[in-house]
């Protein structure tokens, strides 16, 4: 009969006895914590972010007029260290536009484009705003921007009759890429006939510097007549209440960021994309068919997610992507609610030229059947 062996571990040297008991006593500790406190972690997580009740000093140095650019193009990153007086000058004007192909709407917009002018300033910046609406205008209208603190964003303080100018001003406290959007009543309306654009307030510290920087804003278009309808068209309100969009686009018509109006890059090129959703109903599924966000910015805040491959964006609000562009052909751009993308004209495109990588994607094999370019 054999006695059974029992293996022991060889005994730990005494500065390791010291740390396990160390160990032991610290965790015993935070559960007691934990037990007393309730939940120390979230506390802890609220005091390293805090909340700060801004206090502008006022104090800015000269005065600039802003660079406002229609989309896709997006005025220069912001070189200065200080704040400084910015002056926006933008203009509402109602006007036809071309929707689709053979397909006008009467939009009212900001600065003759739809979306509206890319306003960029820096954080702490004093921004003096003036809106003018043209004397042919059938309707006041005035400016909400989500980067303002004060009463509806600037509305009331800019309700401008046709013919007239309004002027306000408020300091970019938070950074962010931030909504405007007329809210002149009814809102729905003014909304829904192209009043919207963007604004960033870039970080003190600045952005990282990239090789093209992109404005894309998506929204919704409810006419009388059906998708691709050919003609005039009238805003359907019935529609609009309904949340039944006839178009969904982006940069405010289909085909806008198709054939020669597409995006373009280069391969090994940093592409960052402010994209917007003006609404006024749907949430978007914003997707880069071919491409993972490196970085996503989410709802146009602080917060850095990583290898994202669809970001939501709620209407009123943004999102930054950033992304490599690793390989040549097209990317495209989609809401990933994908019949919009397919039967209601959200579809876009980023042009990449460039040398071909077989590491990053080869095509091995198929049917025999090779698309045009690919
Ligand atoms: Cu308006």
């Amino acid at each position: 009969m054999t006695t059974p062996r029992i293996h022991l571990p060889a005994p730990l040297p005494l500065p390791k006895i010291a740390l396990v008991a160390t160990i032991a006593l610290v965790t015993l500790a935070g559960a007691g914590t934990i037990a007393a406190r309730g939940l120390p972690s979230l506390d802890a997580a609220r005091s390293a972010i805090g909340i700060p009740v801004r206090t502008p000093d006022g104090v800015v140095k000269g005065q600039e007029i802003a660079v406002l650019t229609e989309a896709p193009n997006v005025p220069p990153p912001i070189t200065r260290s200080y704040a400084t007086k910015v002056i926006v000058n933008l203009d509402v004007t109602e006007k036809p536009m071309r929707l689709a192909d053979s397909v006008e709407y009467t939009m009212w917009t900001f600065g003759g484009s739809v979306p509206g002018r890319f306003i960029r300033v820096r954080e702490g910046d004093l921004v003096e705003f003036h809106l003018k609406n043209a004397a042919n205008s059938t309707m006041p209208h005035n400016i909400d921007l989500h980067a303002v603190t004060g009463p509806g964003g600037g509305a009331k303080a800019s309700l401008t009759v046709p013919g007239g100018e309004s002027v306000f001003s408020f300091t970019a406290m938070n950074p962010g890429l931030f909504v405007y959007h007329c809210a002149t009543s009814p809102v729905p309306m003014h909304m829904a006939n192209g009043m919207y654009g963007m604004i960033l307030v870039e970080p003190k510290a600045g952005l990282p510097k990239v090789d093209r920087e992109f404005y894309v804003m998506q929204s919704e278009f409810y006419t009388k007549g059906k998708y691709g309808e050919h003609g005039m068209q009238m805003l359907d309100m019935d529609k609009g209440i309904d949340e039944k969009p006839t178009y969904v686009v982006f940069n405010g018509a289909v085909g806008s960021l198709t054939g020669d109006r597409a995006l373009q890059a280069k391969v090994g090129e940093k592409v960052r994309l402010f994209v917007g959703n003006a609404g006024p109903n749907l949430t978007s599924s914003f997707h880069v068919i071919g491409e993972i966000f490196d970085n996503v910015y989410t709802e146009g805040g602080t917060l850095a997610q990583h290898n994202v491959q669809t970001t939501l964006i709620p209407a009123g609000g943004s999102s930054i992507v950033e992304f490599g562009v690793e390989q040549p052909g097209d990317l495209i751009l989609v809401d990933h609610a994908i019949f919009r993308a397919f039967n209601k004209g959200t579809l876009g495109v980023l042009h990449v030229d460039g040398e071909k990588n077989p590491n990053v994607f080869a095509a091995i094999k198929g049917l025999g059947v090779t698309a045009k370019g690919e």
